[in-house]
């Protein structure tokens, strides 16, 4: 019970769970992808840094190849892929981010300032600068542009479950995570339009946040882990009955990225 208790992710899954208890055909197990399979991006250099104001500028983004989130048939949109997309440029500063995806059942504002934030309509981004699963960035914003950023240390080699989860018997004893201030100097802005329902974050992470291991600014082509991930809620957090949606770029066991080094992607940030 204790373990269940720690992992805070667990607590977004009972309906889930409850359903896969009474199906006649239970749900398929999830199976984790191979090393060839996992999702590769890139992020292009950009001389000229896009403004964080959270308003989606063609000319800001359109240099930046899309990266797409994975498509749910329930939830058809003609105007973006279905879960929405990630851009990333860089330069010497750090890099930049965009996101934006169609949400038409806005859920915020119900999460207490310095809580996780995963339990409203969220964008989170995992970040292993130096992709070696040693230390891993797990950065959540929601709708208002509130941030809950929490690092992820491990203290020996990886222990995993099947599905390619960290056990829960080394989460509790070696992986070592704590929520940590936003980075000085980093930008977030996020803006919802209510006519077209269109979410869109914009933020900047700078060098000596996510270059750290490589010893901070200026950057420098490289090659890291990461996963995208977004919760888009239907229900407020008091319903009884919510009904999680959870659309990862990296597939990964529901509701476990932030457990999940290894199968995070691969972004290479390309100078040319
Ligand atoms: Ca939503």
């Amino acid at each position: 019970m204790v373990a269940l208790c720690n992992d805070y992710r667990m607590k977004a899954l009972p309906l889930l769970l409850t359903l896969s208890l009474f199906m006649v055909a239970p749900l398929p197990a999830f199976e984790p992808p191979t090393q060839g399979q996992l999702p590769r991006a890139e992020a292009r250099y950009t001389p000229r840094p896009p403004v964080i104001d959270g308003k989606w500028s063609r000319d800001e983004w359109s240099a930046a190849t899309p990266i797409p989130f994975p498509s749910d048939a329930a939830h058809p949109n003609p105007k973006l892929t279905d879960g929405g997309e990630v851009r990333v440029l860089w330069n010497e500063a750090g890099v930049y981010i965009a996101f934006r995806a169609i949400d038409q059942t806005p859920i915020q504002g119900g999460t207490p300032n310095g809580d996780p934030l995963y339990q409203e309509d969220v964008f989170e981004i995992f970040i292993d600068q130096s992709a070696d699963h040693l230390q891993w960035y797990e950065i959540q914003i929601d709708m208002a542009g509130r941030t809950y950023i929490k690092n992820h240390v491990v203290t020996t080699p990886l222990r995993l479950t099947p599905e390619g989860r960290l056990t829960q018997e080394y989460v509790l004893s070696e992986l070592w995570r704590y929520a940590i201030p936003q980075p000085e100097s980093s930008q977030v802005a996020s803006v919802r339009d209510p006519h077209t329902g269109q979410w869109t974050v914009e933020l900047f992470l700078p060098a000596s946040f996510v270059h750290r291991r490589a010893g901070g600014g200026p950057m420098t082509p490289c090659t890291w882990r990461v996963n995208f991930a977004r919760h888009d809620w239907t229900q407020p957090i008091a319903s009884a009955d919510r009904k999680p949606r959870f659309l990862y770029w990296a597939p990964v066991l529901p509701g476990h990225p932030h457990l999940s080094p290894t199968l995070m992607g691969y972004l290479k940030l390309k100078k040319s």
